[in-house]
């Protein structure tokens, strides 16, 4: 989107309230993004959380990281950011007793690895990420304080590049439903009150990444709950302005070529 879209009015308009910042496991000031495209680190592999494996940066915005994984293709990128705990500079492996793996997926037989990896370190020390980009991991909330109604900045998990404007819609236990404004459903998902895909309202402003405005489908927030009358609504001044950015930190726009190869980076881009 390149409208802009301000939450001061948004939230006027909805009658509810941001979440406070300390319902979230988040940097009360966003993290500083000090990687640069092409270094590499140790991460994790999402699709295989046993296996720590060599990553290289693709793309920086805001306090994230997109990474694609050594020896895997561009169609399983992914996104990390910069204080998260499955990020460790090169050597924590080693220094944990364990060995780096290879990425599922890894474009060749898994008995290559070792010559793989071999060379990709003979070639690629220099690319290193320092030490000093790894950023402390923010602590937990000790409890889920969130409630019905509370607005949040959330990770759309089917475009994961993405950030956009969403509501508590619902409470389960350590459990919150996240419902994304104006998209009707589409987006929405159950996630820990602890997880690192939720931000409070201004995060994005605050770290330099794009917010998408909220979509146009239906109502702007839904399933107002016991917890969102207006009259708990936030203040009208509430002074927070977004102007939603160009991709000016080489973070692609939804439907721009951000992957070269012949297959699109997401299996599910819901349009
Ligand atoms: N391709 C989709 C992207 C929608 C994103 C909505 N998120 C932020 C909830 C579209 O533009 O329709």
């Amino acid at each position: 989107g390149t409208g802009s879209f301000s939450w001061g009015e948004h939230i006027a308009e909805s009658g509810d309230r941001p979440a406070p910042k300390t319902c979230f496991r988040q940097a009360t000031i966003p993290p500083e993004n000090e990687f640069t495209p092409g270094m590499k680190l140790e991460s994790r592999d999402p699709r295989n959380s046993m296996s720590i494996c060599i990553a290289t940066v693709i793309y920086t915005s805001g306090s994230r990281l997109c990474l694609r994984l050594d020896g895997s293709d561009n169609r399983n990128d992914f996104w990390s950011l910069v204080d998260s705990e499955d990020i460790h500079p090169y050597g924590w492996c080693e220094s944990k007793g364990e060995q780096l793996q290879p990425p599922l997926g890894f474009a060749k037989n898994a008995s290559c690895y070792p010559v793989f990896l071999n060379k990709l370190l003979q070639e690629s020390m220099s690319m290193m990420a320092p030490k000093s980009c790894f950023k402390p991991a923010p602590s937990h909330p000790e409890k889920n304080k969130f409630e019905v109604g509370m607005k949040l900045e959330a990770i759309d998990r089917k475009n994961p590049h993405l950030i956009g404007p969403a509501t508590v819609g619902d409470i389960d236990g350590d459990k919150i439903y996240v419902q994304f404004d104006g998209w009707r459903g589409a987006f929405d998902y159950w996630c820990r009150y602890d997880s690192r895909d939720i931000f409070y309202v201004g995060w994005c402003a605050l770290a330099g990444h794009p917010i998408q405005p909220p979509g146009t489908k239906g109502n702007l927030t839904h399933n107002k709950g016991p917890g969102s009358t207006k009259s708990q609504s936030a203040s009208p001044n509430l002074a927070i302005h977004i102007e939603t950015q160009s991709p000016s930190v080489g973070i692609p726009s939804p439907g721009s070529a951000r992957s070269t190869g012949s297959k699109r980076h997401s299996p599910a881009v819901n349009r």
